[in-house]
């Protein structure tokens, strides 16, 4: 299976299509895979390809995961062009990612430890993007056999069922290999935990960067920067993508109790009094205070509150100011940059591509607006 919104077998027999794997500046890898070639034979699996001026006169954004339409193939230079991209089934902004199945959550249980807080935080970033949800926590030769049964039920309680693997030590990896089969997944979890181990133990082509973890924060040193899609072998593709150690939790107050499975299953056959119950002890409110990561919720309620009320004020904004949340959940004014005045990025940064620099900008839709705004921006097309 292979995600799109579109049926490929009712394209035209001429029709070149494939699906770009890595995006540098203004240069899209695009791979021709088997399973949708089907008995098509080409000359090579992969042309490097620029955007058709049209596409970028619209607007027409190409992501990583896109399954586009090359014309012009030059075979002998592995050059191409890409004429249109098609309709996207799925679309991730963080990391931007189009096509993609599923999550695959990778925490390890030790080194650095697991933290519940840090999980649950990642864990409902997942749930709001709305894909199905993998958990695979990794390491587990650190551990003894106890360890990791206590792990086991305690995420059970959760509503989740870890896949207990060592990278390593090469155990629990081939029911990995099934969970991930023709499928889109995107690998997700904070650094250190052997995200890019366990793709390079995958997909050994692949090759990616894996440092000894090192420092206090126990974070690898030469971190994951790009988003690449991987080629499994069994057929699918993996997403390797830069760990964040404290993803931001932006959404509506109301969406927050979906996330949590524990709420979902409460909900399943009754509800609350009012639609827009936020399960702490309003009246007639049905879902209990007595699991183990209610009070995630509530710290998660609360901060997804400050957000929503920082947004409503904001309506009426202080020209001078812009507010940003701080990572712990805290709203600040800072002074708001002009775009004119907006610093030149530096050398080094200039040489990634526009996709680190999302990164970098952390997400602060502003800055970007103001880099795109900017002859930095121009400097990178
Ligand atoms: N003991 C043990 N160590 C592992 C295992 N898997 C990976 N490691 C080590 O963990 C460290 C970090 O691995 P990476 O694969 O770089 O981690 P990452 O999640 O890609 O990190 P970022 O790119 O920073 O997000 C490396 O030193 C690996 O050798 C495992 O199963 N057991
Ligand atoms: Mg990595
Ligand atoms: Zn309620």
């Amino acid at each position: 299976m292979t995600s799109s919104a579109v049926d490929f077998s009712t394209l035209p027999g001429d029709y070149l299509l494939g699906t770009v794997i890595a995006v540098q500046a203004n240069y899209y890898l695009v791979k021709f895979r088997a399973d949708i070639l089907g008995s098509r034979q080409l000359p090579v699996s992969q042309l490097l390809c620029t955007r058709r001026a049209r596409l970028k006169k619209v607007g027409q954004q190409v992501m990583v995961g896109d399954h586009v339409q090359v014309e012009e193939p030059d075979w002998a230079g592995q050059r191409g062009a890409i004429a249109s991209v098609l309709p996207r089934a799925t679309q991730l902004d963080r990391p931007p990612v189009a096509n993609a199945d599923q999550i695959m959550l990778v925490f390890a249980i030790a080194e650095p430890d697991l933290d519940c807080h840090q999980l649950t935080r990642f864990l409902v970033k997942a749930e709001l993007t709305g894909l199905a949800i993998s958990l695979c926590l990794n390491k587990r030769d650190l551990v003894g056999a106890r360890t990791q049964a206590d792990w086991q039920q305690r995420l059970a309680g959760w509503g989740y069922q870890p896949q207990l693997v060592s990278v390593q030590e090469k155990l629990g990896l081939e029911s990995l290999r099934s969970a991930l089969r023709e499928r889109t997944t995107i690998i997700s979890g904070p650094s250190g935990v052997g995200k890019s181990s366990l793709i390079n133990t995958l997909i050994p082509a692949a090759q990616l960067r894996v440092s000894a973890v090192s420092g206090k924060l126990g974070r690898g040193r030469h971190t994951t920067r790009h988003v690449e899609l991987f080629d499994l072998p069994q057929g699918g593709l993996l997403a390797d993508t830069p760990g964040f150690n404290q993803p931001d939790i932006a959404c509506l107050p109301q969406q927050l109790g979906a996330c949590f499975p524990e709420i979902r299953t409460q909900l399943m056959d009754q509800q609350c009094q009012f639609t827009d119950c936020l399960h702490r002890g309003e009246p007639g409110c049905v879902v209990s205070q007595d699991w183990e990561r209610y009070d995630d919720y509530r710290q998660l309620l609360a901060e997804c509150e400050t957000q929503a009320q920082a947004v409503q004020d904001s309506a009426t904004p202080d020209a001078a100011f812009k507010l940003k949340i701080a990572n712990d959940g805290q709203v600040q004014k800072e002074p708001r940059l002009q775009a004119k005045k907006y610093r030149r990025v530096s050398r080094r940064s200039r040489k990634q591509s526009l996709e680190d620099l999302r990164y970098e900008l952390d997400g602060n839709l502003d800055d970007l607006k103001a880099l795109e705004d900017s002859d930095a921006f121009s400097e990178l097309e």
